[in-house]
């Protein structure tokens, strides 16, 4: 991309070349010193500066590269709307809501078996022609499991101890052989994993990788790569300081993956492959199925841009996102934003909630969508956290662990681009949530979405393919369940050699000639 057009296109974002990773941090000369003070105190936010002349020069050198990659200008917007949220238009107020039309609809609870198999060849086909990426949205920083490593290192207790990264890896290799064997060539395909981190998840993850080997898989098919971090504001809308040298910072949601495929050059990559179809996931479910077949399938039979999983929600208060039509666009209604009487309301007799087709952050892309990123990225909306942000008090200089919430986070919503597309380009696949969802959301003490969960409902899928193939599980204690390794089936596949045998649960099926452990 002309030189030109990236600075526009950086302006657009609201970066600057000094976000791209440019020459190391220098000593600023008093010139450029002087031009970014007059910027920062016309934007009234020249406290950032308060203890630059304190700071020695790697200090000054930090403080004066992070502040130039943000535009004060448009943090004011941002935290203005923020802070102080324009009144919804009569449309915003009242806008209709509806569940998505049965055209955008499918579901693998009813569909026929042939039309699922049809969606899983295709899936298979364009595997075997290379033409698939996965992403992965793995910058989140699982406050509430109350893990300081990222989710995906996280040993859910399966008998194997398999870390959530190390179980999406295998099924990655899992997929590439069985798209290998379907197409009966003799070339090995790849689906290039792309690991979307944030600051503090980018060092542990890298390690992590590094340390096992990227799995088995080949080090040049797996892209570690960034997303952005915007400031921390007051409730006064004054960017926080964390320190004398530092702004506070905050991963930018995982909106931010649109932006970060583009500067990363991660999207660059998936075009010199040849990529047409891409799966992006949550890291925390341990069941999601990896670059899914029949999903790949089923997004690119209808031609559509955008395709998003859904399963029945389990309760109107359970924390999920909601697949609706929004004045006639497709669209998420948040758990967090979402109103009791929208999450309550039923469907006549049926009893069903009327909005039940919750969001499990499982998304298709057509490539030829995400290289047009620059036309719609910057107008992703910011979604407001408020929080308690640990600051420097820039009067004083003191730290100070606030006791209440004394600023807000912003961040953007992977799901707030459905509503730039029309609802022809877009499509929505229920499925069954004991084959496809079980995230790891919260630590010890809660009762669901945690590690005895994800554990239970991996070792009980096992368990039913297992049954489904012919064999006998028998349990001599609670702890039901048998966990079948991705290297031998991807969706319960290839398990028929396990007919009438006996299985002691718990057990692990690691291997071929598996004896029961
Ligand atoms: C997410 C969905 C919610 C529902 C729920 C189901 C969003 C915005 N909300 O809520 O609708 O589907 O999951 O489990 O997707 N992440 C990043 N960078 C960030 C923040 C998050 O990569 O800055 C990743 C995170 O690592 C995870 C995914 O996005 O893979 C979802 O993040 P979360 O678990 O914090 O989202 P949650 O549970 O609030």
């Amino acid at each position: 991309m002309a030189a030109n057009m990236m600075n526009t296109l950086l302006e657009k974002l609201h970066l600057t070349s000094a976000d791209q990773g440019g020459a190391p941090a220098q000593e600023p000369s008093s010139e450029d010193l002087k031009e970014l003070q007059e910027k920062y105190e016309k934007a009234k936010q020249g406290h950032v500066f308060a203890f630059y002349d304190s700071l020695d020069t790697e200090g000054r050198a930090a403080l004066f590269d992070q502040l130039s990659s943000i535009d004060p200008g448009r943090i004011n917007v941002l935290a203005d709307k923020a802070l102080n949220p324009p009144t919804p238009s009569p449309e915003e107020q009242q806008p209709s809501i509806e569940p998505l039309p049965s055209s955008a609809c499918a579901s693998l609870l009813d569909a026929a078996q042939e039309e699922k198999d049809g969606w899983y060849d295709a899936g298979l086909g364009h595997i075997a022609e290379n033409k698939v990426a996965v992403v992965l949205m793995a910058g989140g920083q699982g406050t509430r499991l109350g893990s300081s490593d990222p989710k995906g290192c996280f040993d859910i207790g399966l008998p194997s101890h398999k870390s959530l990264f190390q179980m999406q890896a295998e099924r990655i290799w899992k997929v590439q052989q069985l798209a290998k064997k379907h197409a009966s060539t003799s070339t090995d395909p790849v689906v290039p994993w792309y690991v979307m981190t944030s600051g503090p998840t980018r060092g542990p993850t890298e390690k992590f990788f590094r340390e096992h080997n990227y799995f088995g898989l080949s080090r040049e098919n797996v892209v570690i790569f960034e997303q952005g971090v915007l400031p921390c504001i007051s409730n006064e809308g004054k960017i926080l300081m964390e320190s004398k040298s530092r702004v506070a910072v905050a991963p930018d949601g995982n909106g931010g993956i649109y932006q970060a495929l583009m500067l990363s050059e991660a999207r660059s990559d998936m075009r010199k492959r040849g990529i047409e179809h891409v799966h992006a996931y949550c890291v925390d479910n341990c069941l999601v199925k990896v670059a899914d077949p029949v999903f790949l399938g089923f997004a690119s039979s209808k031609d559509v841009d955008i395709a998003t999983k859904v399963v029945r929600k389990r309760a109107a208060n359970e924390s999920v996102g909601l697949i609706v039509q929004k004045n006639g666009k497709p669209d998420v209604v948040e758990y967090s934003e979402i109103d009791q009487s929208m999450a309550e309301a039923t469907e006549g007799s049926s009893g069903l909630l009327k909005f039940r087709a919750a969001n499990i952050v499982n998304h298709y892309y057509s490539f030829r969508f995400l290289e047009s990123i620059e036309q719609w990225a910057y107008k992703l909306p910011h979604h407001v956290a408020k929080k308690k942000i640990p600051y420097l008090d820039t009067e004083t200089g003191e730290s100070v662990k606030p006791e209440k919430p004394n600023g807000v986070k912003l961040e953007q919503f992977v799901f707030d681009v459905f509503p730039f597309l029309p609802m022809s380009k877009f499509a929505c696949l229920e499925v069954d949530r004991k084959e496809e969802f079980s995230p790891l959301k919260n630590g010890k003490g809660s009762t669901e979405d945690n590690a005895d969960t994800s554990k239970r409902d991996v070792m009980e899928q096992g368990a039913r393919w297992l049954r489904a193939a012919g064999a006998v599980v028998v349990s001599e204690t609670d702890t039901a369940g048998v966990e079948v390794s991705p290297f031998i089936s991807y969706g319960g596949e290839g398990l028929d050699y396990l007919n009438t045998r006996e299985i002691k649960a718990p057990a692990v099926i690691e291997r071929a000639d598996s004896k029961d452990d």
